[in-house]
């Protein structure tokens, strides 16, 4: 089984219950999570938006390879009503990243490993942080906590829960 870190967003409707829905299907569908950070609220990244999103970052064991893993994530983003819109960044119900995928690199068209903007967002690293200090990002061969440390985002993440 392959160590893999998702992370979870969400910034519209019932955000909490968004979160659990979420991380129920990743345990049916993906495979069992080792370890969960705390939810964070956390301020809109790259876009401007007035709902505030909650974020977290799960650990899963999977048989899945990332081909395979995608599209299962697909299928629950779907299955939890998220419907993709046209803009590049927009308020959503539901959003499952793949951030960490073992030491493995993809860089197919529709996927890619680890998440290219995984050191740009505060609001992926502190949660990765509270979880993962150590684990080393195969491409900048740093851990993350010295990707946080080094890291100019500057937007706002605040333990909710
Ligand atoms: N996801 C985005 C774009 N901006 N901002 C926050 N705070 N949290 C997100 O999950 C998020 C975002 C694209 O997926
Ligand atoms: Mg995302
Ligand atoms: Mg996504």
């Amino acid at each position: 089984m392959k160590n893999v870190f998702l992370g979870i967003g969400t910034n519209l409707g019932r955000r909490e219950n968004n979160l659990d829905d979420a991380i129920k299907r990743v345990e049916e569908n993906i495979g069992p999570i080792l370890k969960n950070s705390s939810i964070y609220e956390t301020e809109p990244w790259g876009f401007k938006a007035e709902d505030e999103f909650l974020n977290m970052v799960v650990m899963v064991k999977t048989d899945l390879i990332p081909s395979v893993l995608l599209e299962q994530i697909l299928d629950i983003e779907s299955s939890l009503g998220r419907v993709r819109s046209t803009e590049k960044y927009s308020s959503r119900l539901i959003d499952i990243d793949i951030l960490l995928y073992e030491d493995i690199i993809v860089n197919d068209r529709n996927l890619k490993i680890p998440h290219p903007l995984l050191n740009k967002r505060r609001f992926v690293l502190v949660p990765l942080c509270e979880i993962a200090p150590g684990v080393v990002h195969p491409i900048l061969k740093k851990t993350m906590a010295e990707l946080l440390q080094i890291c100019e985002d500057r937007s706002e993440v605040r333990k909710f829960l």
